[in-house]
């Protein structure tokens, strides 16, 4: 008898331990664990989301013809953890062998690493593979993006004629920066009503996790591969065309814009990396979207998020605890309750705490970016982070909060700290016209906060940016203040910290 456990978000129907597995003889494993919903107090949706998925899959592969043995979390019997419900399972089914796929967070590899006996295979839905990461970065001095993904365009031949990227320019970020205009209404995205397989786990979520974050009166996450599939297929036809010109904006009442939101599906393993750019490829050969959405969507996926993972899996656990420039504020209130009086700031965190969704430039340059200024504990937010979204798993989320928002990395990966004050996001949107706060103003009372912390940021962390190149006409600008504006300066956004709870 061959035990073949499978994780929360190992829901692929290719699955590297599944493949090749005989279905007679085979006993697939499927646990929902108190361990994993409380590692970190999950966002409701999260928790439905992943236990929904998880029962939808095995009653796909019972229907399938597999054996399954799937263990509920409300199960009397429940032992509480991964590890002890494997062996347990094993035990109980006699088997000669288990058989897993790697799993995608150091703290789970670790519990993998335990169970005696068990083979663990490389989880192949990714691109690339971590060997062949380590052999391309060899002795590199920088690691940079841009290099990883147009080794990986080159390697793959995605948007490559010959050795040249299609349209002659390996990427559109210039194109890819415009507001929304006025009379542009992003489609919406679409919402899968719960079945009754997920309105039962939405029942127990309630009961069991009442004081967790979040609500879930509109979850309308796709829970299966079909919809996922289904989900899929809008974004391409009635959003993808649009993705590139507006995957920078912010816009007030809008929460999806053209984005995706296809993260947590993919994620979960509803859904492929592969799948995603091969559909973006055939909306480009039928001129359905045009080069700068497809290949700007396609970089998030064969860039970014292969990317962030191989430097996750690199850097080890140790990475989580970067804090390069010495940032030790708690993670304020506004970051659990809101009303922050920032337009930007509220309208990403009640979405946050509706959707479990808020699009990357809000996470970046809105909630990672007013961290960043007032100086918060990286860890603190990675914790929040991993905590409120769908999509977010310790492999993508920490290297985007530590290295991409935080920069507490010191700069692994990426180049330099997005920061931002109020101009930037004045630039992007018009949040700004619905904020209490005056973007124009620069220090005071009623000034935008960001625009208070810009300076005083940038001056407390002088010593770490004095050798990065990229941050040397900030500095210069910063040096140019006469000094008593810069004491003034300081005071005031001394005077704005102090208000945070
Ligand atoms: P789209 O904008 O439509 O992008 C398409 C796809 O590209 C996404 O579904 C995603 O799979 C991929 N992608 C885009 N950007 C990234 C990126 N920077 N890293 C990895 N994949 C990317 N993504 C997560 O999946 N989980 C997280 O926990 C997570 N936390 C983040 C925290 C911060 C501070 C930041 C700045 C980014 C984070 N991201 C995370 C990346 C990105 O914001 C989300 O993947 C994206 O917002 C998901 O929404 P979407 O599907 O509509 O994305
Ligand atoms: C995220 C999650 C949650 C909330 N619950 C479970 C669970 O009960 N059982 C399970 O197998 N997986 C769960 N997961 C997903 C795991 O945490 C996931 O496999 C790791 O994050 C990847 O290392």
């Amino acid at each position: 008898m061959l035990l073949l456990p499978i994780l929360g978000d190992q829901l692929s129907p290719s699955l590297a331990s599944l493949c090749g597995a005989p279905r007679s003889g085979s006993v697939l494993f499927m646990a929902e664990v108190m361990d994993e919903a409380r590692y970190v107090p999950h966002h409701k949706q999260k928790l439905a989301l992943v236990f929904s998925a998880m029962r939808h899959f095995a009653e796909e592969r019972r229907a399938e013809g597999w054996q399954v043995d799937y263990r509920r979390l409300d199960d009397p019997n429940n032992l509480g953890s991964l590890d002890s419900e494997i062996r347990a399972a094993a035990a109980r089914h006699g088997a000669s062998h288990i058989r897993m796929t790697e799993a995608g967070e150091h703290r789970v590899r670790a519990l993998q690493a335990t169970i005696e006996g068990a083979t663990i295979l490389e989880d192949d839905r990714f691109l690339v593979s971590p060997a062949a990461f380590t052999a391309w970065r060899g002795l590199r001095k920088r690691l940079r993006l841009e290099d990883f993904y147009r080794w990986q365009r080159r390697e793959t031949g995605i948007l490559m004629e010959g050795d040249t990227p299609v349209g002659g320019q390996w990427n559109f970020d210039a194109e890819n920066r415009k507001p929304l205009p006025p009379g542009l209404v992003p489609p919406p995205p679409p919402r899968f009503a719960p079945d009754a397989i997920t309105r039962e786990v939405i029942a127990m979520v309630e009961a069991r996790f009442p004081k967790n974050f979040g609500t879930l009166a509109r979850f309308h996450w796709p829970v299966t591969r079909s919809e996922a599939l289904a989900a899929l297929a809008d974004f391409t036809r009635h959003r993808l065309p649009h993705y590139g010109d507006y995957q920078d904006a912010l816009a007030h009442g809008e929460e999806t814009l053209f984005h995706a939101l296809l993260s947590p599906a993919l994620n979960l393993g509803l859904l492929t990396p592969r799948e995603l750019i091969d559909v973006a490829l055939a909306a480009l050969s039928a001129g359905s979207a045009p080069l700068n959405a497809v290949e700007g969507f396609i970089r998030q996926i064969l860039g970014w998020r292969e990317y962030v993972r191989l430097i996750y899996l690199a850097e080890g656990p140790e990475y989580l605890r970067a804090n390069m420039l010495g940032a030790t504020r708690p993670l304020p209130a506004i970051y659990w309750q809101g009303e922050s009086g920032m337009a930007c700031f509220d309208a990403a965190f009640t979405q946050t705490r509706d959707l479990a969704y808020a699009h990357h430039i809000q996470r970046l340059m809105v909630l990672g970016n007013f961290a960043l200024l007032a100086g918060v504990d990286p860890h603190a937010l990675h914790h929040w982070f991993l905590i409120v979204y769908a999509d977010a798993y310790e492999w993508v989320e920490a290297p985007n909060v530590i290295g991409m928002s935080q920069w507490a990395d010191g700069g692994l990966l990426g180049s330099k700290p997005y920061a931002a004050s109020g101009a930037y996001i004045a630039r992007q949107g018009n949040h700004c016209r619905h904020c209490r706060f005056d973007v124009k103003a620069k220090t005071g009372e009623g000034a935008c906060p960001f625009n208070r912390l810009y300076w005083d940021f940038i001056a407390r962390n002088e010593p770490h940016f004095a050798s990065n190149p990229r941050m040397g006409r900030i500095l210069e600008s910063w040096r140019r203040f006469p000094p008593a504006r810069k004491t003034e300066v300081r005071a005031d956004a001394a005077r704005f910290l102090a208000t945070l709870a």
